[in-house]
């Protein structure tokens, strides 16, 4: 067997069966083996921060990796930035980067690059394979990495001779650990913050934000009084009807340091204390307290929801009672705003539905709104590197087809990626895409007074207006495949949202909000 069958082989033999790439010269032997494996579902993508951004939508949704396939240093130079999220959201994703045949290495031909130094600070785990023979055992070795606990980025690193030699039999399925439980020691002292009469939270982060923890963090609420925070970050939150309120930490440190004001224990589960997305001129990156104190009830690597059942027995509380916020009224014969798309989204998402929220300065009045929707999933920006809402939806599309994804994109971001729409439409995936086109980097007008970098003269304002030439995303959309509309108003957004639900397959809807 040659070393790229061995390499799907051994990825097939660990469950790893879908394959997000953009191939070239050096990865054709795998290209070619597809058609000699067929349980491996290859994906094409026209941008690697697409192959990467998939990759972590589709880890987030199912806990397991894709694989990519890229071509050489600049393959995986183009996506990096989606890495770097996935890396936040510990995305467990297999990344493989061909690279020349060793003999014709020493060149230093066009395409020649450090691919070790370009993948190093987006992985967890990196490997150049060092001979054909090794591939199986590299291959399961890169699965094992993957999946730690917790999930990273391993790069395994191909080059092209290996790949079309003998190598032998495939790799054995890696162990799968399951996350640990903490220590005797976490849950007491997690306890004793709790019971110490002294204002408490719950900070929640990483796979806890999900039915199961936050069922969990309720009954420690009801037994404790203590609030359940949300680290704004994670992953992944299910949220909706059924599901545990929970403050999601905000955005700007004022507000953030706020909501914190009062707290003196903050027990984390998956979670880093809280520190805000940048610094600003005299004011203090961190959010909780200066005065308030840290427990670790569970790290990123240990199973935090379990942590919080088992605490919760031990704190003796009864079986979670869930109060749903109520479902939004759809707004009648109002302008389209993002509060307005908010409640339009809010009444019309159907259960189980996955949103994909890249809607920046249209985050947060959504997000409001979405409270009281059907139980959903949401996977924001991870790392603040935007780009990846739309590659992210395919990821999501792609791991769970029976629910509809609903990418929320700001106009500016969705610029990124938007090669995205094409394996939307190749895929025929179950997206719609919502632009909330307000034709600016509208938060930049935010930052550039909180910075203190001044009024927005002339030329500055040329780097924040994108209405000259404004973009036509109908017709951007339907390039590349996918049926788009415009909505100007509330009740047009209302009927082509609702539309857009009711039928399968990708659709776009630009909705105005400028
Ligand atoms: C990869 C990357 N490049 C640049 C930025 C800086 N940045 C943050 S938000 C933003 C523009 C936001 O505009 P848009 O997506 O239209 O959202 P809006 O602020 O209008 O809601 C930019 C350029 C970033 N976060 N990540």
């Amino acid at each position: 067997m040659i070393g790229a069958e061995c390499l799907l082989r051994t990825l097939l033999a660990n469950q790893v069966d879908l394959c997000l790439m953009n191939p070239g010269t050096s990865e054709m032997q795998f290209v070619s083996a597809l058609d000699r494996v067929p349980d491996m579902r290859g994906v094409l993508c026209l941008f690697e921060g697409v192959c990467s951004g998939a990759a972590d939508g589709y880890a987030r949704m199912t806990g397991k990796p894709a694989a990519t396939l890229l071509h050489l240093g600049p393959g995986l130079a183009n996506a990096l930035s989606n890495l770097h999220n996935a890396r936040k959201a510990f995305s467990p994703v297999v990344n493989i980067v061909g690279e020349h045949s060793t003999a014709h290495l020493q060149h230093d031909a066009p395409l020649t690059a450090d691919i070790e130094a370009f993948a190093r600070p987006v992985s967890g785990w990196v490997r150049t394979l060092e001979r054909a023979g090794a591939m199986g055992e590299a291959a399961s070795a890169a699965v094992a990495a993957a999946l730690g606990p917790p999930g990273r980025v391993a790069t395994l690193i191909v080059p092209a001779d290996f790949s079309w030699s003998e190598a032998g039999e495939p790799g054995f399925p890696a162990l799968r650990p399951a996350k640990p439980l903490p220590e005797g020691e976490q849950f007491r002292a997690a306890a004793n913050a709790l019971r110490s009469g002294q204002q408490a939270g719950l900070l929640l982060g990483g796979a806890t934000l999900q039915a199961r923890g936050l069922a969990a963090a309720q009954r420690v609420r009801a037994a404790t009084g203590a609030a359940i925070l949300a680290h704004r970050y994670a992953a992944r939150t299910t949220r909706g009807a059924g599901v545990p309120s929970i403050e999601r930490i905000p955005y700007f440190p004022e507000s953030a340091q706020a909501l914190l004001a009062g707290f003196e224990r903050l027990v984390l589960v998956e979670a880093k204390p809280p520190v805000s997305f940048f610094g600003y001129p005299g004011i203090r990156s961190t959010l909780a307290p200066e005065t308030c104190l840290f427990d670790v009830l569970a790290s990123e690597c240990q199973d935090g929801a379990g942590a919080l059942e088992q605490l919760a027995d031990e704190l003796g509380a009864p079986p979670a009672e869930i109060v749903s916020a109520t479902r939004p009224e759809l707004p009648n014969g109002e302008p389209l705003t993002a509060a307005t798309v908010g409640r339009t989204v809010g009444a019309l998402l159907p259960e189980g539905a996955i949103v994909a929220d890249e809607a920046v300065s249209s985050s947060e009045p959504i997000w409001t709104h979405l409270a009281g929707a059907a139980m959903y999933d949401h996977l924001p920006v991870t790392g603040g590197s935007i780009g990846q809402g739309l590659p992210v939806a395919v990821g999501a599309a792609l791991a769970c087809p029976f629910r509809k994804v609903v990418a929320l994109e700001a106009d500016g971001s969705a610029m990124y990626s938007l090669q995205a729409l094409w394996t939307m439409a190749r895929e025929r995936l179950d997206v719609t895409v919502v632009i909330l086109a307000n034709r600016r980097y509208r938060i930049l007008d935010i930052e550039m007074q909180r910075t203190g970098a001044g009024a927005v003269g002339p030329r500055a304002e040329e780097m924040i207006d994108l209405t000259d030439p404004e973009f036509d995303w109908i017709k951007l959309a339907r390039g590349f495949g996918v049926e788009a509309v415009r909505a100007t108003t509330a009740n047009e957004f209302i009927r082509e949202f609702r539309a857009a639900i009711q039928e399968r397959g990708p659709r776009l809807i630009e909705a105005v909000i400028a």
